[in-house]
């Protein structure tokens, strides 16, 4: 895993435990820390809680043994691997500039080097570039996109791409949709009907919902992913812009609101930096 997030987390308990301090001392210091590391008052709480309770002796490696387990605890959601041993589709959502389009083009180049048949459903149809950007990702990438003009029905487009995805030879199609939607209500409305067109074709479609959230918008980070909350589709989330300034506790904190696994990391603006993510290693970058 690339380097990622600004994180002095490992830093910050090497030097808490660099000088003799009595237990208490070093457990406030901790929570001091975890809140640094942009981690929710709540969850850093529950983790003060079992730091507490810890019988064995307080020290280095004892504390990181229970942030480990305290956090992979947190983290670690029943997940199925995503294999695209059938027809698949991947419907993605968030809001205007979190990356969805960047990342669709991403994900549709991953799998397309991985020897996959991919389609792209350019369904933001709101804004003028909208279809056009990921047009010309799909040119350079070498990928089929289905679009429509600016102001059509993402609907239709939707309809239509399915129906060719269907009918062809495909593995896997990814929907990029629009997050521009007025209020929260008629966002939800948008992505309901478009779950409906796609179910129309194939009622175990889309196989995952993912919603891609900008890393770097500290607390208005949580407050996005909330928006996409009463979505009931949702099946996972991506995180983007991990390079830039985010801290790794924003990761915590979103997957302990909304119980759905991160699946990728966005860690630049080119076609190749995605990663799949891995709660262990991200467990350990972040504290050992
Ligand atoms: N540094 C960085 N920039 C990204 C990443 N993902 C997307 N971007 C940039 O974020 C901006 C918005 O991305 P876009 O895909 O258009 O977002 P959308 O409105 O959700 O479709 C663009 O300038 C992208 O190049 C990432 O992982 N890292
Ligand atoms: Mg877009």
């Amino acid at each position: 895993m690339k380097k990622f997030f600004k994180t002095n987390l490992k830093d910050s308990i090497k030097n808490i435990f660099s000088s003799a301090k009595d237990k208490e001392e070093s457990i406030e210091e901790i929570e001091e820390a975890l809140i640094l590391a942009d981690i929710s008052f709540d969850i850093v709480e529950r983790i003060v809680k079992s730091l507490r309770k810890s019988q064995s002796i307080f020290k280095k490696e004892n504390v990181i043994d229970v942030l480990k387990k305290e956090l992979i605890g947190i983290l670690d959601i029943n997940k199925n691997e995503i294999n695209l041993n059938e027809k698949t589709v991947f419907l993605i959502v968030g809001v205007n500039g979190s990356g969805k389009t960047t990342t669709a083009a991403k994900i549709a180049n991953y799998y397309k080097n991985q020897g996959k048949r991919v389609l792209l459903s350019a369904a933001d149809t709101f804004r003028a570039a909208g279809s056009e950007q990921l047009k010309l990702w799909g040119e350079r990438l070498g990928i089929n996109v289905i679009g429509g003009d600016k102001g059509a029905d993402s609907g239709s487009v939707v309809y239509n791409s399915m129906a060719s995805f269907m009918s062809k030879d495909y593995d896997l199609l990814i929907i990029d949709t629009a997050g521009r939607v007025q209020t929260k209500e008629n966002l939800m409305k948008e992505l309901d009907k478009i779950v409906k067109i796609i179910k129309k074709f194939d009622e175990s479609q889309p196989k995952e919902s993912f919603l891609v959230v900008d890393a770097t918008m500290g607390k208005n980070t949580l407050e996005q992913a909330r928006k996409f909350k009463e979505f009931s589709g949702l099946t996972g989330l991506i995180l983007t812009k991990t390079d830039g300034t985010a801290k790794g506790g924003t990761v915590i904190n979103i997957i302990d609101e909304l119980r759905v696994p991160i699946r990728y990391i966005g860690t630049g603006e080119s076609e190749n930096d995605l990663e799949i993510f891995s709660l262990n290693e991200f467990v350990n970058y972040l504290i050992e």
